[in-house]
């Protein structure tokens, strides 16, 4: 029965493919409204979540009057209901990778990625641990006066532990750098006698208290580092704290002045036998200008010292981190505590504990080195 003249069969065929078609362009594009418009969005935000198929208009006086959620749903359906195209919020999930900047141990090393809320991107990053990398540690030293023992031991112990770190790295150098409080009252005693020589009461010559003193920019000539720790002489001051998040901050973010080599592991070695002073501390002495993060080093001497707060531990991290900076703190048994409660806030950062006269020094930064470099975290 059902003859049909064959022109008119391929007809019906076509037009029962365009319904259908067309059937299913409105099912998906309702299903991509309804997703957009069901439980109303009143944020661009809150309707990019929806879906990637969302979008926002944000044109000023669209659909007068009409509820906010109307200026959520999918592009050609904003376009429809009058919205210009330049209003139109839709951003796209975006990674891109800079490959003019190669490395040998990580690549690439930068991408950056443009996210809409609620979504995701993946990438690939490549690791490469160099067997033998170019070191920099730089040696930050509390040099008040209980750290006597420590710094008389640090030109036979650091020359030891530049032997060890030969082994382990292709290029080793190292810095020195020392800090001991602000140099402000109450922090230390300001009688015009005890300011050159805080140490007069114990008839012994010590010298001035001072926040950070960069002294040796990181190089690998080992005797120009004893010759300068042969030079170094003890201070004093009074309270207990000492500035060491100070003077950690200045030699991480003085770059060019500590001589941070960009392709070396950067190691900053923290000496001291007692805590630092936090952030408000300095109120006490009427400082209350916070930290700005940034390098104040005059003639080699932090020159913010009695102006700037201490940074916070949060600032002092994010520092350290920006830079690469690996925090290794050698600190005194008693104090072994306080450091420790401070690795979950400073990222890539160790304690150890430093036996009297420094003389497991090397063993610890070597451990320390080694702890580092299994664990290689990036950000
Ligand atoms: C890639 O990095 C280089 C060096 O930092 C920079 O000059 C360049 O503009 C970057 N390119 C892109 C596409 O971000
Ligand atoms: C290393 O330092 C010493 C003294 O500090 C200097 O005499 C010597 O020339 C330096 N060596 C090199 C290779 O620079
Ligand atoms: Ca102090």
């Amino acid at each position: 029965m059902t003859s049909c003249m064959r022109p008119y069969c391929d007809l019906f065929a076509l037009r029962m493919l365009l319904l259908i078609s067309l059937l299913i362009l409105l099912v998906r594009s309702d299903s991509a409204d309804n997703r957009c418009q069901s439980a109303l969005a009143s944020t661009c935000e809150d309707c990019l979540r929806r879906g990637p198929e969302c979008a926002w208009c944000s044109q000023e006086r669209f659909l007068d009057g009409a509820h906010v959620s109307q200026r959520c749903g999918s592009v050609s359906d904003l376009r429809v209901r009058g919205c210009e195209e330049e209003f139109i919020e839709n951003p796209s999930v975006k990674v891109e990778v800079n490959a003019t900047i190669s490395s040998s141990q990580v690549s690439p090393r930068e991408i950056s990625i443009h996210l809409r809320p609620g979504s995701e991107a993946s990438f690939v990053i490549e690791v490469h641990q160099l067997e033998r990398y170019p070191v920099d540690l730089y040696y930050l030293v509390d040099v008040s006066a209980s750290m006597q023992d420590n710094l008389d031991r640090l030109k036979t112990v650091g020359l030891a532990l530049s032997h060890q770190m030969k082994e382990h790295s292709s290029d080793f150098r190292v810095g020195f750098g020392s800090f001991v409080d602000k140099p402000v009252s109450p922090y230390i005693d300001v009688h015009p006698s005890k300011l050159l020589n805080p140490c007069r009461d114990y008839e012994v010559h010590c010298r001035p208290a001072h926040g950070f003193i960069h002294v040796l920019p990181v190089t690998e000539n080992m005797t120009e580092f004893t010759r300068v720790i042969q030079e170094q002489r003890i201070s004093g001051n009074m309270d207990t704290p000492e500035g060491g998040f100070d003077a950690m901050l200045q030699a991480t973010v003085c770059q060019k002045d500590i001589g941070w080599r960009p392709e070396a592991k950067h190691l900053l070695l923290v000496m001291t036998d007692q805590p630092s002073h936090l952030a408000l501390d300095s109120k006490l002495a009427g400082i209350v200008v916070p930290h700005d993060g940034r390098c104040h080093l005059e003639d080699n001497i932090y020159s913010q010292t009695s102006s700037m707060e201490h940074p916070t531990i949060g600032q002092l991290a994010e520092k350290l981190l920006e830079n690469n900076v690996y925090s290794i703190f050698a600190v005194d048994q008693v104090q072994y505590q306080w450091y420790e409660d401070l690795l979950d806030l400073i990222p890539g950062s160790y304690v150890g504990r430093m036996f009297p006269k420094a003389s497991n020094l090397k063993d610890l930064v070597v451990h320390a080195y080694k702890v580092n470099n299994i664990t290689f975290s990036f950000t």
